[in-house]
Parts: C-alpha cells; sequence; structure tokens
C-alpha cells in the first residue's frame, strides 16, 4: 500500500506542475522567453535551408512528420500506417494494399519511434523504420523518395511498443510487445495470465540491398510487459537490451499490482547467438497469420500477402543467450551509449538513473555469477552489473540521449526538464525546464555511434499555455535547445502534429543530395499506364469500366466519358505526364467516397468511383498547377442501369 500512496504523490505532483506552469529556468524568464540572441540561433533566412532533418513519429496520427532543425518548419508529412486524403495514401487502388493486415483493411495505428538504418554504428539514410504499436506492424520508409515502401505485420505480438529499433549494420530490425498475450492466441480465463502468457520479441531481418523485410525469428519470453529497447554497438554488437515492467506478471495493472517489486528486468539477448542457432536449424515453426505488405517504386503499386507461419525459439534452449539485469522502480527507457559500454535504464517511478555496464554484464556472465533464474532465465545480481548511479535530483525519468562529447541528456516526465550529465563520473552538469512534461528527447545520431551533438529537441507531452488557445485539443509543443556550449539553452519551440514520441534526425548534407526529385515517365512499369496520350482511352469489361487517363498542363485525356451506367465500377488510371519536379496534378470526382488522388510527375495512381446517380457529373485537378488550373476538368455522362 505504501506503493500506491507513493504513486499517488508523484501524479499530485504532476498536476502541480501542469497546473501552475515550471520551476525558473536559465533565461531569466519563468516561461521560457528568450533572449533575441538565442532566436538568432534558430533562424533560418528565407531561402536558406535547415542543418538537419527531424523524422518525428505522429503517435496516434500513425504517420511520420519531416521537420527543419533548427528553424522547427515542417516539410513533409509521409503516411505511414493511416489513410491520407492529402495524397490519396490509402484510398488509392494502388496503396491500399499497404494497409491490410490479419485482421483485414486497418487504416490507421499508433506509431512511437523512428530509427534511421545504419552502416557501421553510423546513420547512413537510406531508410527510416517505424513501428504501429496498436495493430503490430512495422514499416519501412525510403528516405529517397520519402515514401513508405514496407509494412509487415508481427503476429504474437500485442503493443508493438519497443520498437523498431535497429542493429548497427541494420541486420534486424527489432520489435518488442508491450503486452503479454497467449502465444498462439486462444481462448482462456485471463487470471491464467501468469506462467501462461508470452511475449514475444520479433527479429525482422533488412536485405542489405533493397531493405527487404523478412521475419526471421521470434523469442517467446516470459509473459512480462516489454516496454524500450535498443541495440548493443561496438563493443556489444550483437546484443539487444529490452526493459521490462510487470515482472509480477499481473493481469490487472492498477499500480498496486503491477509494482510490488521494488526491481523489473533489462532483458539482454545475444542475438547473434540465437540467429546462430536458427541458422543450424534451431527453432520451432508455428502457425502464424501476418501481412507483408509491399510497394514498388516503378508500378507505383503495393502487393499485400498473407503469411502462415513464424519460427519461434525457447530461450531456454539457447545456453548463454539471454539474461536479467535487475533494474529499479518499472524502467521506461532503454538507451546504450555511443561506445556500447553503458546500458542506461530509467525507473519511471524513481529519482535515480540505473548505469549498467557492459563489461561487468560479460564479466558476472562468464563467472557464473547468478541470482536465481525466472523461467529458467539467469538473473544477474545488481550489483555486478551496475556501473554507476546518476542522483539526478528530478522526478520521473524517462529517456536518455547521447551528444558524443561523453555526455547524456535524460528527460523527466514529471520534474518536467532535460537533466545533462556525464557519463563515467555521473555527475549532473546542467538542467532546463521543458514546457511542459516531456517524454522523448532527439538528437541527431543520438542513438547511434556517432551522434551530431549540436541540438536537442525534447517532445512535451502538455501544451497548455505555449500557444494561442485553440480549444481543448492543443497540438504537442517541441523545443529545440542548444546543446553545442557547456550549458543547454532553448532556443526555439514548436508545434508538432500528432503526438510524437521518439524522433530520427540526420544532417541535410547527408539525405539532401539522396533525395528523390522526380519519377521518371520512361521507368514507369505500372500495368494501366498511358504512355502516349494518343493510347488513352475507356475500356469495359462487364460492369467493369477502366479508364486510362493522362495529364498535363492543363487537360486530361480523355475528357469527356460516355458510356457509363449506373452500378459500373470505374476505375481511373490517370498517368502524369508532367516530368518537372513538383508539378503534381490531382483528380478528384463528384461523390467520390474515397479521396483525391495526388499524382506525382511520372506517376499513375487509380481512383475507384462507383456512380449512384444518372447525370452528367463533373471532375477537376485538386493542385493548383498552372495558369490554367481551373480549365483542369471534364465531365461523366452516368446512364441508368
Ligand atoms: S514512449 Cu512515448 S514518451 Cu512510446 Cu518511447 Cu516514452
Ligand atoms: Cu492540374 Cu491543376
Amino acid at each position: 500500500m505504501k506503493k500506491y500512496k507513493y504513486i499517488m504523490m508523484l501524479l499530485g505532483i504532476t498536476a502541480l506542475i501542469g497546473s501552475c506552469g515550471n520551476q525558473g529556468n536559465g533565461n531569466g524568464s519563468s516561461n521560457g522567453a528568450l533572449s533575441s540572441s538565442a532566436a538568432e540561433k534558430a533562424y533560418v533566412a528565407p531561402g536558406e535551408h535547415d542543418e538537419f532533418y527531424a523524422f518525428m513519429s505522429g503517435g496516434y496520427s500513425g504517420n511520420i512528420t519531416v521537420y527543419g532543425l533548427p528553424s522547427g518548419r515542417m516539410f513533409k508529412e509521409i503516411p505511414v500506417f493511416s489513410q491520407f486524403p492529402t495524397s490519396g495514401y490509402g484510398y488509392s487502388e494502388e496503396t491500399k494494399p499497404m494497409l491490410n493486415t490479419s485482421y483485414g483493411f486497418v487504416p490507421w495505428d499508433d506509431s512511437h519511434h523512428p530509427d534511421i538504418s545504419q552502416s557501421k554504428g553510423e546513420l547512413d539514410g537510406r531508410w527510416i523504420f517505424i513501428n504501429g504499436n496498436n495493430t503490430p506492424r512495422i514499416a519501412r520508409v525510403s528516405l529517397s523518395t520519402f515514401e513508405t515502401e514496407e509494412i509487415i505485420e508481427l503476429p504474437n505480438s500485442a503493443g508493438n511498443h519497443s520498437s523498431s529499433f535497429i542493429t548497427e549494420n541494420t541486420e534486424y530490425v527489432v520489435a518488442g510487445t508491450r503486452f503479454s498475450v497467449p502465444v498462439p492466441q486462444r481462448d482462456m480465463p485471463i487470471n491464467e495470465y501468469k506462467g501462461n502468457f508470452k511475449g514475444a520479441l520479433s527479429f525482422i531481418s533488412v536485405d542489405p540491398e533493397n531493405g527487404g523485410l523478412d521475419l526471421k525469428f521470434q523469442l517467446l519470453m516470459p509473459g512480462f510487459n516489454y516496454d524500450l529497447s535498443h541495440p548493443g554497438r561496438g563493443k556489444s554488437h550483437g546484443w539487444f537490451f529490452f526493459t521490462t515492467y510487470n515482472t509480477e506478471e499481473a493481469n490487472s495493472l492498477m499500480e498496486v499490482n503491477s509494482s510490488q517489486n521494488d526491481k523489473d528486468f533489462i532483458a539482454a539477448i545475444n542475438w547473434k547467438k540465437i540467429e546462430e542457432y536458427v541458422n543450424n536449424g534451431g527453432g520451432t515453426t508455428v502457425p502464424a497469420e501476418y501481412a507483408h505488405n509491399v510497394y514498388d517504386e516503378h508500378t507505383h503499386t503495393a502487393t499485400s500477402t498473407i503469411k502462415k507461419e513464424v519460427l519461434t525459439v525457447d530461450p531456454t534452449k539457447v545456453p548463454g543467450a539471454v539474461f536479467f539485469l535487475p533494474t529499479p522502480k518499472s524502467p521506461h527507457g532503454c538507451d546504450v551509449d555511443p561506445s556500447g559500454q553503458y546500458i542506461i535504464g530509467n525507473g519511471k517511478l524513481s529519482a535515480d538513473l540505473t548505469v549498467h555496464s557492459f563489461d561487468n554484464m560479460i564479466a558476472a556472465i562468464e563467472g557464473k555469477k547468478f541470482d536465481g533464474e525466472a523461467y529458467g532465465i539467469p538473473i544477474l545480481k545488481f550489483e555486478d552489473v551496475l556501473a554507476g548511479v546518476v542522483k539526478s535530483g528530478g522526478l520521473g525519468p524517462l529517456h536518455t540521449e547521447f551528444d558524443g562529447q561523453g555526455n547524456a541528456y535524460t528527460t523527466f516526465f514529471i520534474s518536467s526538464e532535460v537533466v545533462k550529465w556525464k557519463l563515467g563520473t555521473w555527475e549532473v552538469l546542467d538542467r532546463q525546464p521543458t514546457f511542459y512534461s516531456v517524454g522523448h528527447l532527439m538528437i541527431p545520431g543520438g542513438n547511434s555511434a556517432k551522434p551530431f551533438g549540436k541540438y536537442v529537441v525534447a517532445m512535451n507531452k502538455i501544451t497548455k499555455d505555449r500557444y494561442l488557445p485553440v480549444g481543448p485539443e492543443m497540438e504537442h509543443s517541441a523545443q529545440i535547445y542548444d546543446i553545442s556550449g557547456d550549458k543547454m539553452e532553448l532556443i526555439y519551440d514548436f508545434p508538432t502534429h500528432g503526438e510524437p514520441h521518439y524522433a530520427a534526425g540526420i544532417p541535410a548534407d547527408l539525405l539532401a543530395p539522396k533525395a528523390k526529385k522526380i519519377y521518371r515517365l520512361t521507368e514507369n512499369e505500372h500495368p494501366y499506364a498511358v504512355l502516349n496520350p494518343a493510347d488513352a482511352r475507356v475500356e469495359r469489361d462487364g460492369n467493369v469500366v477502366h479508364v486510362y487517363m493522362s495529364t498535363i498542363r492543363s487537360h486530361f485525356t480523355p475528357d469527356n466519358i460516355e458510356g457509363i451506367k449506373v452500378g459500373d465500377k470505374v476505375y481511373f488510371h490517370i498517368t502524369n505526364h508532367e516530368q518537372d519536379f513538383d508539378v503534381p496534378h490531382g483528380f478528384a470526382m463528384i461523390g467520390q467516397n474515397t479521396s483525391e488522388l495526388l499524382i506525382m510527375p511520372g506517376q499513375t495512381k487509380t481512383s475507384l468511383w462507383e456512380p449512384k446517380k444518372p447525370g452528367v457529373w463533373p471532375f477537376y485537378c485538386t493542385d493548383f498547377c498552372s495558369a490554367l488550373h481551373q480549365e483542369m476538368q471534364g465531365y461523366v455522362r452516368v446512364s441508368p442501369s
């Protein structure tokens, strides 16, 4: 019961901070108002480009938003797990299969953690991965086209939260499971959870050539909650670390139940060992349904396949592959420093940060210094693996990033601040308030072997008074701090979209030159493409009508279509013949219950229209594309069936 009171106290403190604003800050103002010299650091003049890209997860918007740093300007929203009427993603016939799952069409998710592909532990800027939390999925987005190219569903997972973090050469994108569930899923009493539910950790291999995803194996762990994870790097490459909570295996997580244990675990997983075991024929293939959806840049079309089985691994069958590191107070974030030596577990009900040492962990494993086991998995002694404790003076630590200069930065949700501290000495060097109640933070490359420690972005959960009020619901707020000096300096804040949890940043130099500008019409392999306007036509097959349409400033061909009947299924396949950067055309049909299409130069996109009423119905281009944009229109004549 004491524990329960403690939690209520923490919640009380949250409320206090939320309602009263923040304690003072280094800028001599109670609300973080800036001096003009600080503001200049975030200023990017018109026509100038930002130094960094920041890819922010969209949380319950299901997508990724792209911002510039330090300006905080938003460049794009990349649709991933959610239908997006702006471009027709998830509405066009070509992209609908991207949102297929074993549950059918699921046009939404909750995306938390983007991670950029790496080579030798450094950002290589080829792809960005992100998790779908709710209907467990992992997506791969191209950082050349900025389009979602692949989505793989994860069977046996539930609440795909500790994802999508990648190993140092992008060998795997790894996904956890917040909920343990019956594996395989079956009808059983919920209160028989303990000992019967499992946590499936997924290792999805990434094809080094084209990024292709393959669910290589799932490790079936004890029925805890697997919250966050990070790969080892450098000396700890080959390992993966997951925070856990609810090691009590309570089926109801009222705090009294799930926080009885003073310490939960960080699970240390030697994935190289398990990979070897699997490559030698180890593991058990079990039935499991999951979708694998792939978008092809040349056909501009996605296909969805339902897979039927998955390889599972029982950790007790691979000796020396999995260990538990006791970690206090329901740890949330699980972060590994750039050298791979320190593993930081932030007990979210604590003030102190626990730092484990990889070397100590290996020594304890080699010395077989175990402190019992859980379901056959050895538990190491806390004192044996501990490297140090950061006496932060804050409350509610969540996540840590690194600047590559030997410093770490940790967010504190309850005390609403970012604390800078030194790796190795564990001393606190600086602290700055956030507005308000920060979740994750991001330094470009800050979870790689080579961070670019110039800025840190704090992503806050509560916005309150930061912007003009827009009713009860405010967008979340992010804050940029310059961290190039000894002290962090707040230089800008800006609203974000959805609920960014984590973000991934990368220097513009690494990405901008590779960004694709145009799809070549000559490379268009869409089966319904019209490569020559002379081939534009209407074809009927029973009650299915295919309109092969081409478009270029400022007309559609054909633009007068007759012979359509109520009850027909009319597919408009529209090929954009422009070959200039950034000249899309749109297509919208009256009464269409999907969305408009946005067709980029060289692309073909398809919209299905099912006419309901006889008449002569207009369509038009939705994107202001030329002085004669308002002339881009046409009619479809619909006769009774
Ligand atoms: S979680 Cu959101 S603040 Cu999903 Cu990474 Cu910690
Ligand atoms: Cu094409 Cu407006």
